[in-house]
């Protein structure tokens, strides 16, 4: 289905949305969700934080906010479960969001929290990825992993109502100072109130300035290079039965043979199993 529906994708623009549990993510989500709207655009959101009250475990006044969208065919929200999924989930994020863009949806926003494996693999889903950060979380601009400051092109001070985001701002700034991105991007940082919507057409305008760059396409051809790789990866590891894998296993503990040698063997009869 994805193969045929291909040809009919690489229009929707994909926004990351990452950042710690409770930084006003799915606020932010809603709020741009209105925006988006409001210019007659669609858009699809998709939900991989298991906190978000999009998902099952909703808090039932995020819920009510949504109401509205849910209502809304121009908005179409689909959540995606994390537990269990071991580096599956770009590959699923991925396929859903080939599907909204072959249906029309202009915007598609990914909602991740902002810990473990999931945000860094949704921002090789994404074409831009924007990080969440709150006033008042101590020093947490200094905890800042490697990781997330290479994954964010825009950094969103949600929050701005609450005090401390002056110091947020300064700390920041002298961190991506101390340590640029390798790509020469300098990464906007826009102050939000997500509540009341502060803010949002900045965000907007942030985007748009991103995919005005270089850097979009660029993105655009290393995010497939990893896709292709995990999907050639998966499709050869799919194509030795389990059965096989088992004996073959038993045979390496018991050291039998060695697990090279069955992996090349593996190898040489993967393209003949497809
Ligand atoms: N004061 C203030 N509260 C906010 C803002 N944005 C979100 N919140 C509140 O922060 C809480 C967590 O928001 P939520 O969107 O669920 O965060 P998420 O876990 O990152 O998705 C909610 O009670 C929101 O109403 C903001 O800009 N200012
Ligand atoms: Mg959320």
């Amino acid at each position: 289905l994805l193969k045929e529906l291909f040809p009919h994708t690489g229009r929707a623009l994909t926004i990351g949305i990452t950042g710690p549990p409770g930084a006003g993510k799915s606020t932010l989500v809603n709020a741009i969700a209105s925006a988006v709207r409001a210019k007659g655009r669609r858009l699809g959101i998709i939900a991989v934080d298991p906190t978000s009250p999009f998902t099952g475990g909703a808090i039932l006044g995020d819920r009510i906010r949504m109401t509205g969208h849910h209502a809304d065919a121009g908005v179409f929200i689909r959540s995606m479960a994390t537990r269990g999924q071991l580096g599956g989930l770009a590959a699923a994020t991925s396929d859903v969001v080939l599907l909204l863009d072959a249906a029309g949806f202009e915007i598609v926003l990914i909602e991740t929290v902002g810990v473990g494996q999931d945000e860094t693999d949704v921002a090789r889903v994404a074409d831009i990825t924007a990080v969440v950060l709150v006033p008042g979380m101590g020093d947490d601009v200094q905890a800042l992993k490697a990781g997330i400051m290479e994954i964010a092109d825009i950094y969103l001070l949600n929050k701005a109502d609450q005090p401390g985001v002056d110091k947020l701002e300064r700390d920041l700034r002298v961190l991506l100072k101390l340590a640029p991105r390798q790509d020469g991007w300098e990464p906007p940082i826009i102050r939000c109130v997500a509540t009341d919507g502060t803010g949002v057409a900045e965000v907007l305008t942030g985007v748009g300035t991103f995919t005005g760059s270089d850097l979009h396409a660029a993105r655009a051809t290393a995010n497939w290079s990893f896709r292709l790789r995990s999907m050639f990866r998966e499709r050869v590891a799919q194509s030795i039965p389990s059965a096989d894998v088992e004996l073959a296993a038993a045979e390496v503990a018991a050291r039998r043979i060695d697990p090279f040698t069955v992996v090349d063997g593996w190898l040489e009869r993967a393209p003949n199993q497809t």
